[in-house]
């Protein structure tokens, strides 16, 4: 038995249902990788992270679909365990199929709550199962009602898979037979054919129909659309989203965790935002990406990528204030410092303010100029591996006879320096070499 039942939780304006220990595990970046399984100690490490995060419902797979699934439950479990007294109660959700043996195997494994599961469109009811909408209705009436007698304590609900293709109608034909016994009516998007119009009009008429029943998303990015729908269904009442880090799924994956929170902060959605430690956001992405041996990728908002620099216009106006090409509170989310990286796009003010604040050059803008127009032509010989970096020192050095102010032991890992910045209020702003570039680290 569970030491805590989810009738005497109050649910937050918005709760994230973290998916990426489920859906997550059917990326094919997995396979990609050369990695195909999570680890039980990425497992262990991912659910440390969410719960510290402030996700409390991790959906996981029924643990009869592998031996190994069955007992990473286990250590899963033992690490929500060790949190409670510091972070509360995290429940653990089992997907499982509308069958009495995921149940049972759910429940053996002591899951808090059942995430049910069945197809109601025509496509997944002709090839995936062949029942019709009442025979679908009536089956999962049976189950529910049975575990509702028998396990009281457990957080149920149900999902009619592939909801975007069914007609209203016919999901109504089967959520009107399930409303009393229920705690929430998923909607997903199983194939990603929906859109912001779709996803308003679907979640409005389910409030409308199912006022005591609460509402769940999962939207798949098909067409690129997981974030907007999510952001949509939230603004329309649905309480509880479907996300994983990173974004990562079956095919292109569903919305991204961080990227919801980042939007609706940025849409100052603020009470959804309780509960959630946002600048954690970069860090959890980093491990994530780490587990799956890549980058945080540069189409997730809460990424470094977002807030590096090449073109040496940007570059020159980000030097003088970062918010010309930095709109967004970012740094709430963790991403602290922003990038400048030298190349065969950057201008003669980076390269100046690269051998003069970085290196410790003294050189005049003349010599700049110079420097940077050698520089931009070699930097296309550059070979893999060789930094852009080294080979701009080496021309100021060999070529320009230049040579930098000697800096004391003590110091040479700590250049710091100061610059006005009226996207810090502390305008303090310390800039480091690194191999392609410059850091700019903000000291916040
Ligand atoms: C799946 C399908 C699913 C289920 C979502 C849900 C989907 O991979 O089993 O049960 O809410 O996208 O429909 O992920
Ligand atoms: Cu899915």
């Amino acid at each position: 038995m569970p030491t805590f039942a989810f009738r005497q939780y109050h649910p937050r304006p918005l709760e994230i249902i973290d998916t990426t220990l489920r859906e997550g595990q059917q990326s094919s970046l997995l396979h990609d990788h050369h990695k195909y399984f999570f680890t039980t100690q990425d497992k262990e490490e991912i659910t440390r992270a969410l719960i510290l995060y402030g996700v409390k419902f991790i959906e996981l797979f029924a643990p009869n679909v592998s031996a190994q699934e069955a007992a990473d439950w286990q250590a899963i479990k033992a690490v929500r365990d060790e949190l409670i007294l510091q972070k509360g109660y995290t429940f653990l959700l089992a997907h499982v199929r509308c069958h009495p043996a995921d149940v049972e195997a759910a429940i053996q494994a002591g899951a808090d709550g059942l995430n049910m599961y069945i197809g109601t469109s025509e496509i997944s009811r002709s090839y995936n199962h062949g029942q019709g909408l009442d025979e679908i209705a009536r089956r999962a009436r049976s189950l529910i009602e049975d575990v509702r007698r028998n396990h009281p304590h457990l957080v149920l609900r149900f999902s009619g898979e592939d909801a975007f293709r069914t007609r209203e109608a016919d999901l109504f034909r089967v959520y009107d037979q399930l409303a009393d016994c229920v705690d929430r009516f998923g909607t997903p998007d199983t194939v990603g054919v929906a859109t912001p119009a779709t996803v308003n009009h679907r979640v409005h008429a389910l409030r409308e129909r199912y006022p005591h029943v609460a509402l769940e998303g999962h939207f798949h990015d098909d067409r690129g659309f997981s974030l907007i729908n999510a952001l949509e269904a939230v603004r329309c009442g649905m309480q509880y989203v479907q996300t994983t880090l990173l974004g990562i799924g079956e095919r292109s994956g569903i919305t991204s965790m961080t990227a919801l929170l980042f939007n609706l902060f940025i849409d100052r959605e603020y009470d959804k935002l309780e509960g959630y430690h946002l600048r954690g956001s970069y860090p959890i992405n980093v491990m994530m990406a780490d587990k799956l041996r890549k980058l945080v990728p540069s189409k997730e908002p809460v990424s470094l990528t977002n807030r590096t620099h090449s073109a040496g216009v940007h570059q020159k106006a980000v030097i003088n204030s970062s918010t010309t090409y930095e709109a967004h509170p970012l740094d709430q989310f963790g991403v602290t410092e922003s990038e400048v990286l030298l190349g065969p796009l950057s201008g003669w003010n980076i390269v100046h303010y690269f051998l003069r604040e970085i290196c410790g050059f003294t050189l005049d803008e003349v010599t700049a100029k110079a420097i940077a127009a050698d520089f931009k032509q070699r930097v296309y010989r550059l070979a893999p591996g060789d930094s852009p970096a080294s080979m701009l020192i080496a021309i100021a050095e060999k070529e320009y006879g230049l040579k930098p102010i000697h800096v004391p032991e003590q110091f040479r890992n700590a250049v710091e320096q100061n610059m006005t910045d009226s996207a810090t209020s502390s305008s303090e702003i310390r800039a480091v070499p690194h191999a392609s570039g410059v850091i700019l680290r903000s000291k916040r």
